[in-house]
């Protein structure tokens, strides 16, 4: 059985809790700045500075991303990049209730929640979160630490840059491309391509910050 530290304890990592035990991992504990007691049944480690020390008992351990994010913040990828740089490996999370057609490449420490759809033909970069019941169309190309909300439809051969939130429902329609760092406002639709990083809402979405 596969072992793994989860970073993080809040609500995105209860989410990704449940989806690895799918998985059959061994969850060996959460870490956070904070100590947020058991959380469905994993218990409390400590933070990110002892995990070297976690490792000398623990070999083989692997770890990922539990905080989510609501912005176009680099954390997570930093976060990963950091701890990664310990030798801990990231694998690729997907819940055994997504569907993954041919042709998809996931990257390290990408997160494939309950529900979500990934066709034909698409990569996914690393540290991403693909959020319940979100769909990820063919040949789309995903950055890295991209969060695809719960209920987004990204249709075929849609580009989404580094470090975009694509929020709750929004659809974006085919062959658009979105440039790193920006956050698309739930709801919204994206029918033109977006060159300029900045905050986008509405339908069709438009530049509000
Ligand atoms: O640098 C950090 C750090 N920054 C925040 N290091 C460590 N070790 N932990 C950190 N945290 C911890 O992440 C906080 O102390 C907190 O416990 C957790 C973030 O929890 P929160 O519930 O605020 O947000 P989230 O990131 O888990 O979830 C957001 O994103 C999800 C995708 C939420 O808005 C969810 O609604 C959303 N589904």
């Amino acid at each position: 059985m596969h072992r793994i530290v989860v970073i993080g304890g809040g609500g995105h990592a209860k989410v990704l809790i449940s989806v690895l035990k799918k998985v059959g991992y061994a969850i060996e504990g959460y870490m956070d700045k904070e100590d947020r007691g058991v959380i469905l049944a994993v218990p409390y480690l400590g933070n990110v500075g002892i995990l070297k020390d976690i490792v000398r008992k623990t070999p083989a351990l692997t770890v990922i991303i539990g905080i989510g994010k609501v912005d176009a913040s680099p954390l997570r990828l930093s976060l990963q990049n950091e701890i990664g740089a310990l030798g801990f490996d990231f694998p690729a999370i997907c819940s055994p209730q997504a569907i993954i057609n041919e042709a998809v490449s996931l990257g390290a420490g990408t997160a494939v929640l309950d529900g979500v759809v990934v066709n034909s033909g698409t990569d996914i970069g690393r540290a991403c979160i693909l959020n319940t019941r979100s769909t990820v169309e063919h040949d789309c190309r995903i950055g890295e630490n991209v969060h695809i909300a719960p209920g987004v439809t990204l249709s075929g051969g849609v580009t989404i840059g580094d470090n975009c939130m694509v929020g709750t429902g929004a659809n974006v329609i085919q062959s658009i491309s979105i440039c790193a760092g920006c956050l698309i406002g739930a709801g919204s639709t994206v029918v033109k391509d977006i060159t300029v990083p900045g905050t986008y809402a509405g339908n069709p979405a438009k530049r509000i910050r």
